[in-house]
C-alpha cells in the first residue's frame, strides 16, 4: 500500500518556455533552406547552435561544420553560426570569395551594434560574459581595443579603464540573470558613473526559460535539463535549477544519459531544455521517465512566446530571385 502511494506521487513538472528560441529556428532553417536552395554541401562556421543532436541531424543532411573560413574550399558557401562573428570573419570570407549567409541571432546583432556605437563615442566597453565563448569573441571583434570582459564579479576588483566617467557594461545574450546582477552590482560599487545598456542584453528567451526553471526548481527534488555541454544557456538552467531549490540538477543530451541512480527517492522531477534542444529529446526524457512510473506531466507555464524572426536577408534575397525567375518563366513559357 505504501509502495502505491509512492508511485501514484511521482510526478513531472514540464517548463513552459523551453527548448527552441527563435534566434535558433531561424539559424537551423537557414542551413536547411541554403542545403535546398543551393544544394550540398553547404559549409557552416562552428556548431550552427550548440547542440549535438542539430548538429548532427544537419551533417546528414549535407551541411559540413569547419572551425574557421581558411577551412572553406574557395567560392563555396559558408554560414556563419547563430552566435556571431567577428568583423574579420566577414572579411576572412569575403577574400576568399566565399558567399556568406549570416545566421547571427538578431538580438546578437544589436549587442554588436551597441558595442560598435559605444566604442565610437569613446567609451570603454565591460563586457560580461563568459571567457572562450563565441558569442563573446565576436562581440569583442567590434571593438577589441575597448572591450575589456568581466567573466563574473571575481573579476571586477582588477579592471583597468581608461576613464571611470565614460563605461558602458554590455552582456553575452545567454548568461544568468542573477549573477549577472551580481556583477552589475560590484561594477556600479567600483564605477558609479557606469551606464548601463539601452535595453536587456540577455535575451528574452534566456531570461524567460529561467523564470520557468525556477518555478520548477523550487518543487522539484530532481530537474534534468536537456542540451550540450558547450551550450551556455543550458548549463545555466542547471545552476538555476539549483539555486531555486532542486535537490539534484543535471544536464543530458540524450534520454540514454540518464542514471537510473538519480531517481531514488524522488517524487517530483523537473525537465526543461535549453534555447538549442529540439523538442524531439525532451520527447525522449519524457518517454524514458514515463516508463519509470512518472508518467504523469504537469505543464508549468510562466510566459507565452510569440516572437519569430524572418530568415538571413542572403537567403531572402535569393528567394525572390528564384520566384521572380520562375514567374518569368511561366509567364513567357517559349
Ligand atoms: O547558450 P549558447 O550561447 O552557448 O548557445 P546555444 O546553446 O547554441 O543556444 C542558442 C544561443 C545562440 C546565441 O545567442
Ligand atoms: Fe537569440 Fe536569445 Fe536565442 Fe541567443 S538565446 S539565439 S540571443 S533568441
Amino acid at each position: 500500500m505504501e509502495g502505491m502511494t509512492a508511485t501514484t506521487a511521482r510526478r513531472v513538472l514540464l517548463a513552459a518556455p523551453r527548448g527552441y528560441c527563435a534566434g535558433v529556428d531561424r539559424a537551423v532553417i537557414a542551413v536547411e533552406q541554403a542545403l535546398e536552395q543551393y544544394g550540398a554541401p553547404v559549409y557552416v562556421r562552428k556548431e550552427i547552435v550548440h547542440n549535438k543532436y542539430v548538429v548532427r541531424t544537419l551533417e546528414k543532411k549535407g551541411a559540413i561544420f569547419v572551425d574557421e573560413t581558411e577551412e572553406v574550399p574557395e567560392g563555396n558557401i559558408v554560414i556563419f553560426s547563430a552566435h556571431g562573428v567577428a568583423p574579420e570573419v566577414h572579411d576572412e570570407a569575403a577574400s576568399r570569395k566565399l558567399a556568406s549567409i549570416d545566421a547571427t541571432c538578431p538580438l546578437v546583432t544589436k549587442v554588436h551594434k551597441e558595442a560598435q556605437r559605444f566604442a565610437s563615442e569613446d567609451y570603454d566597453i565591460l563586457l560580461i560574459g563568459h571567457e572562450g565563448h563565441e558569442e563573446v569573441i565576436g562581440t569583442m571583434g567590434e571593438a577589441p581595443d575597448r572591450i575589456h570582459l568581466v567573466d563574473g564579479p571575481e573579476d571586477v576588483a582588477g579592471l583597468e579603464v581608461r576613464d571611470e566617467n565614460r563605461l558602458v557594461w554590455l552582456s553575452q545574450t545567454t548568461l544568468s540573470v542573477d549573477e549577472t546582477m551580481e556583477t552589475v552590482g560590484k561594477l556600479q560599487e567600483r564605477f558609479p558613473a557606469l551606464v548601463s545598456p539601452p535595453s536587456d542584453d540577455i535575451c528574452y528567451a534566456t531570461q524567460n526559460r529561467q523564470v520557468a526553471v525556477k518555478q520548477i526548481g523550487a518543487d522539484a527534488d530532481l530537474v534534468i535539463v536537456v542540451g550540450s555541454k558547450n551550450s551556455s544557456n543550458s548549463v545555466r538552467l542547471v545552476e538555476v535549477a539549483l539555486q531555486a531549490g532542486a535537490r539534484a540538477s543535471y544536464l543530458v543530451d540524450f534520454a540514454d544519459e540518464i542514471d537510473e541512480a538519480w531517481l531514488d527517492g524522488v517524487t517530483t522531477v523537473g525537465v526543461t531544455s535549453g534555447a538549442s534542444v529540439p523538442e524531439i529529446l525532451v520527447e525522449g526524457v519524457l518517454d524514458w521517465l514515463a516508463e519509470r512510473g512518472y508518467g504523469d506531466v504537469e505543464i508549468v507555464k510562466s510566459a507565452e512566446e510569440r516572437i519569430q524572426f524572418s530568415l538571413p536577408k542572403e537567403l531572402r534575397r535569393d528567394l525572390r530571385a528564384e520566384a521572380a525567375a520562375l514567374g518569368a518563366a511561366e509567364a513567357d513559357p517559349a
